[in-house]
């Protein structure tokens, strides 16, 4: 279709909260093929570029201004493919570079509602390939009557009231982007005289200590964006952490993230505050969790120094987070080696229709 036909007849979307995120989700047979064509679409969809996204559906913040494409997957034991596209907010830039848990928290749902997936019984696992990073992550979708049902008594920290419970298991995560969870080879490395711990399990994450940096760890969302000092210092480590983390250059890419560690403060095993990468996150996201939870149980990681001791072959970790905590569940083999990661997420499914852009 032409974009002036896309203009006037819309594009078929739902539009979802999955986890802390919300964006467009769409069947990746209603969008065009052309990779450049798709960008300038969504682009125009969200109404980017433009620090307010007035002119468009996305919530002037990274967190809001995200895509997920969805179609039937030909590979075995696999339900569908899930591509995650983040849609910059003042940037005409659209990056497949990461992937995104929470909104992966959404795609089983709209699976099922797009008849991808049949429901089976009241709970219906949904088998996703998260295409951006060559990874199975399995979802747990309420369905009741054969039918999805957002609504149930899970809560998570970041999102007010509650809905269905998504639990969702990750397997064989670790360096899905980088190549191998420590992609340096090394547990601690030292960039611009700060020790780091460079690590990706589901996402690339350049871990170091709030003090470190000058700051307590302790600080809100908004105090952390206003600190300039502080985030030139973290943009140089972050470019030099790309390559080491084998990204290339990562002056225009989301990843890695970077995530300040501090003591929790409420009984959790760690506290943090994660930049995604130019902003302060307004918790965490969901593969960084798992990445954060996996290096609190590395010895010689920065996160293990400060972390609280956990014991056990299926061990939950509470990442302490500027809006509460994140739940992740480790599972490790005989020989304590990381065997799967879990998460319990919600979604809800805010608006089906057709979407207009310009
Ligand atoms: O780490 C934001 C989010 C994310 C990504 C980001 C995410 C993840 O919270 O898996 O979910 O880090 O850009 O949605």
């Amino acid at each position: 279709m032409s974009s002036a036909g896309y203009a006037d007849n819309g594009i078929a979307c739902t539009w979802m909260r999955g986890g802390t995120s919300k964006g467009g989700f769409f069947l990746a047979k209603d969008l065009p093929e052309n990779i450049s064509e798709r960008d300038a679409l969504l682009l125009s969809i969200m109404g980017s570029p433009d620090a307010r996204q007035i002119d468009g559906m996305g919530g002037a913040d990274p967190l809001t201004s995200k895509v997920a494409i969805v179609s039937p997957s030909n590979r075995d034991n696999t339900d569908v493919d899930y591509l995650f596209l983040q849609v910059f907010v003042d940037d005409a830039r659209v990056s497949d570079a990461q992937g995104c848990g929470n909104m992966l928290a959404g795609v089983g749902g709209f699976a099922i509602e797009n008849k991808l997936v049949n429901a089976v019984g009241d709970v219906t696992p949904v088998r996703i390939y998260m295409q951006n990073t060559d990874s199975m992550a399995v979802a747990q979708v309420n369905t009741p009557s054969g039918q999805v049902s957002y609504t149930g008594d899970a809560s998570i920290d970041g999102v007010p009231g509650t809905s269905a419970a998504v639990p969702l298991v990750f397997k064989n995560i670790a360096g899905a982007n980088c190549g191998s969870l420590l992609p340096t080879g090394q547990i601690q490395n030292a960039i611009d005289g700060k020790t780091v711990t460079l690590i990706d399990n589901g996402m690339p994450t350049v871990l170091l200590k709030a003090a470190d940096l000058g700051i307590s760890g302790y600080e809100t969302r908004e105090e952390l964006d206003a600190n300039d000092i502080l985030k030139d210092a973290l943009e140089s480590i972050r470019l030099q952490a790309g390559p080491m983390m084998n990204l290339g250059d990562v002056t225009e890419k989301s990843v890695p993230k970077m995530t300040l560690l501090a003591p929790a403060k409420n009984n959790g095993v760690i506290m943090t505050r994660t930049f995604i990468p130019h902003r302060c996150h307004a918790t965490i996201g969901v593969f960084c969790a798992v990445s954060v939870a996996t290096a609190c149980i590395m010895k010689g990681s920065v996160a293990f120094d400060i972390a609280t001791p956990s014991s056990g072959l299926n061990r939950v970790l509470d990442v302490e987070h500027p809006l509460g905590k994140t739940s992740t569940l480790l599972n490790l083999d005989a020989e304590e080696k990381l065997e799967s990661a879990g998460m319990l997420r919600t979604a809800r499914k805010l608006f089906s229709g057709r979407v207009f852009p310009a």
